[in-house]
């Protein structure tokens, strides 16, 4: 036969065109579209179907350790990357963070250790850099981002993360030299201590004050910040889990004027709110969506979107970050009993980020088909290197691609969820539009939620430049 393998009958959207077409791939790339291309092995039938490229998830947290005596990760590599391609998402790019003390090449290491024969998708490494020494800034960066770790990211806040403006200064200056994307997790340090402290004087403590403790003025103060250090060295940065209208709104004020500033937004944030994290009951179940930035109102969802459609963000994420709810490992152990401060901040999301993503976008006439392409794929593709091997429905590219029912009408349970954590923030949200069929690289590697692939599928990606930074 002339290919290994031929989708039929499908309609193809990509970032830039929707049209009808069939896909002939062979040795895992695709080789070309259109009609009467040939004969294949197999043929899959795609009629009423659409044919987009497989999800980038680029904000995702897999087997990063915590401080021991508070909980750690629900989700290695594999139970995280068997979440994404259930959901429709072919490449993931997972964090390697550096222990303060640790190199980075070490750091790396550890992380290759955790995720190679576990992936069942593609995936890359951002760093996280902790402890912008000397050593790391002048040698041993610059070297790993040649050797194709591009981007990476710091925080301005948290107790083993945060890096004070000197350092952020320094850091930038750093990827403005080697030509690297730094995402910024913008929200002050100080505020955030100063309002927890106070919070928890006043006996305030339970998962709710949370989000008190760090309401958008924080993110949005953090975001000018760092957008004014980001100008005065004269380099593009991403800021990344925008959470609504205050910090989305630093981000367009400095685009307008000039300044390269990139946005992300995450599927919490068009889709939760503060009031979820309620849980004044003994039980905490509030806990269940204590993550930072936090959840705000519908205002914010509104904003969100507002900048979605207004190009203010580039790439939509899902930013898992998963944690139990129950047994020993459960967010609300140990500590957590006594403060909201202790409880772990993150959300499992990676399975759900295209569904709730097309429902509230695509379904709901918000975004259009080529919309969400880009904003789920192609940007992300562009934005961390990794164009044109993946993103789009093309000749040359990888055949990563989702099948998608645009009509099919499902309700997220956990019961049918393939991470490793005993909850989805998103139970019973009721979704438009479902993906019905994953391939990676030419493989099927899940249908209709059963997982097909093997763990292992998955490789290592080595990124090219940010296509966003020149
Ligand atoms: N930042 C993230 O990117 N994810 C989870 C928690 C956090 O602070
Ligand atoms: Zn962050
Ligand atoms: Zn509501
Ligand atoms: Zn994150």
């Amino acid at each position: 036969a002339d290919f290994d393998l031929l989708i039929r009958g499908g309609t193809c959207v990509t970032a830039a065109d929707t049209f009808s077409a069939d896909v002939a791939i062979k040795d895992g790339v695709i080789a070309a579209t259109g009609r009467e291309l040939g004969s294949a092995d197999k043929e899959i039938d795609a009629s009423g179907l659409l044919v987009m490229p497989g999800g980038i998830d680029s904000h995702v947290h897999l087997a990063q350790p915590s401080a021991s005596g508070t909980p750690q990760m629900a989700d290695g590599f594999e139970t995280g990357t068997r979440s994404a391609i259930a959901g429709g998402t072919t490449t993931v790019i997972p964090f390697a963070q550096q222990p303060r003390g640790v190199g980075l090449r070490e750091t790396l290491e550890s992380y290759h250790e955790k995720a190679r024969g576990q992936a069942y998708c593609d995936y890359g490494f951002h760093l996280i850099i902790t402890d912008p020494t000397p050593q790391v800034l002048g040698q041993e960066l610059p070297a790993l981002v040649k050797d194709g770790y591009t981007s990476f990211k710091v925080f301005m806040t948290y107790d083993d993360m945060v890096l004070n403006d000197r350092e952020l200064l320094e850091v930038f200056d750093c990827a403005k030299d080697c030509k690297a994307l730094v995402m910024v997790h913008c929200e002050g340090y100080d505020a955030i201590r100063f309002m927890t402290e106070r919070l928890e004087r006043q006996g305030k403590t339970e998962p709710y004050y949370h989000g008190v403790s760090r309401p958008q003025i924080v993110e949005r103060e953090a975001a000018h910040r760092a957008i004014s250090h980001a100008q005065l060295i004269d380099v593009p940065i991403m800021i990344v889990h925008v959470s609504g209208r205050e910090a989305m709104e630093q981000i367009r004020w400095a685009q307008q004027k000039g300044i390269k500033i990139f946005g992300e937004t995450c599927t919490q944030y068009i889709a939760l709110t503060a009031d979820d994290m309620k849980g004044f009951n003994m039980d905490g179940s509030g806990s269940k969506y204590v993550c930072s930035p936090p959840p705000r109102d519908h205002e914010s969802w509104d904003a969100i979107w507002e900048g979605i459609r207004g190009g203010v963000f580039q790439t939509f994420s899902s930013d898992h970050c998963p944690f139990f709810y129950d047994g020993p490992q459960g967010k609300m152990t140990g500590k957590a009993k006594a403060s909201f401060r202790w409880v772990p901040n993150g959300l499992p999301g990676v399975e759900n980020r295209m569904q709730v993503f097309f429902s509230e976008g695509v379904s709901k006439g918000r975004i259009t088909l080529n919309e969400f392409v880009a904003l789920t794929s192609t940007n992300h593709a562009k934005m961390y290197g990794l164009y044109p091997k993946k993103g789009s429905i093309a000749p040359g590219f990888d055949a990563d691609i989702v099948l998608w029912d645009p009509n099919r009408e499902e309700v997220i349970t956990q019961s049918a969820m393939h991470h490793a954590a005993d909850y989805t923030p998103y139970e019973g949200q009721k979704i438009k539009g479902w993906p019905v069929m994953t391939l990676l690289r030419g493989k099927k590697v899940c249908e209709e939620g059963k997982i097909t692939g093997e763990v292992g599928d998955g490789t290592f990606l080595k990124r090219d430049y940010s296509a966003f930074v020149s």
